[in-house]
């Protein structure tokens, strides 16, 4: 399966990682980080010319932690097609770059979107008797509920009742670890805004390496925005120039697992509500957001 032009079932995604992870030409391996609630695989592909992942600069990258945001978990496959099975064409992403990419996150939520409500975004666990899941996104360890948004279970963004309670976030937080202070670029697919975000989002402060933050945000931008077919990028501080939110990803990744540089895709949006975004376009869209990746992997590549 390789057809782009539409959107992949959770079946479809993982038969294609087993396939990439077959690869001759290149070291591809699966690596199972560990298990969703409702007791689905998580995995990871890492992605190397050499044996050892971790020998060159590590670009991390994650999709789908929230279960409706599908342009996302596309975007991710795309790159994944262009790594590995046309890395031909693509050498100098590999040459001085390793990487590592957690497609489905959110594995049961994604299955939950094609199944029963195509606008679910936090994974499947049930809390109460009438509330079901946790925002994957506010349940991270570094900066956990640091401003109280006043949420309960039933609110979209339920941060969960203690940092690393669902399986899905301690899955993709100990694999982190794995490669602290190898992690050089982290990033995180998400939709919809045409926005890129850089740290931190749990508060109104600034990372120390703001400047290099917005140095490579603007690259994409300027980039991306010279050929796409939708709503130009902008970019900026995360918790100033979007919105606040504490337990993210992209907030952890800095302060816990290491990682020198950390950035938040908002995609475009689309559709009826954003998220859903129309399938007719999504292989442009993809497209053009790979176009915008290589620029993070040269930079990476040049940089460490
Ligand atoms: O709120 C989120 O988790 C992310 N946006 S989304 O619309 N995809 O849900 C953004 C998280 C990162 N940072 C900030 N919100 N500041
Ligand atoms: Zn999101």
């Amino acid at each position: 399966n390789r057809d782009f032009s539409r959107y992949w079932t959770l079946t479809e995604i993982e038969d294609y990682v087993n396939f990439l992870s077959q690869s001759t030409s290149l070291y591809v391996r699966k690596v199972i980080i560990g298990k969703s609630y409702e007791e689905r695989d998580i995995y990871a592909l890492t992605i190397s010319l050499d044996e050892t992942v971790g020998n060159q600069p590590i670009l991390f990258i994650d999709s789908g932690i929230h279960a409706r945001e599908w342009a996302g978990h596309m975007s991710v496959l795309y790159l994944l097609y262009q790594l590995v099975e046309n890395y031909s064409e693509n050498l100098e992403l590999l040459e001085n770059v390793d990487w590592v990419v957690v497609p489905v996150v959110n594995p049961d939520g994604y299955e939950y979107t094609f199944t029963n409500d195509r606008f679910w975004r936090k994974n499947r666990r049930p809390i109460d008797e009438n509330c079901v899941g946790v925002d994957i996104n506010r349940n991270f360890r570094y900066g956990w509920k640091a401003a109280d948004n006043g949420t309960t279970p039933c609110s979209f963004t339920y941060p969960g009742p203690s940092p690393h309670s669902e399986p899905e976030t301690k899955a993709l937080a100990d694999f982190m670890l794995q490669f602290r202070y190898k992690l050089k670029l982290y990033v995180s697919m998400h939709s919809y805004a045409s926005f890129l975000l850089y740290p931190f989002s749990f508060d109104f402060i600034y990372i120390s390496n703001w400047k290099q933050h917005q140095e490579l945000c603007k690259i994409y931008v300027d980039t991306v925005n010279q050929i796409t077919k939708f709503e130009p990028y902008t970019f900026g501080h995360s918790a100033s120039e979007f919105y606040l939110a504490t337990g993210v990803s992209d907030d952890h990744v800095i302060g816990e697992a290491g990682a020198r540089l950390s950035i938040v895709i908002e995609l475009p949006g689309g559709g009826t509500r954003g998220f859903d975004f129309p399938e007719e376009n999504i292989e442009d869209l993809i497209k053009e957001t790979f176009v915008g990746l290589r620029q993070f992997g040269i930079y990476v590549g040049n940089n460490f």
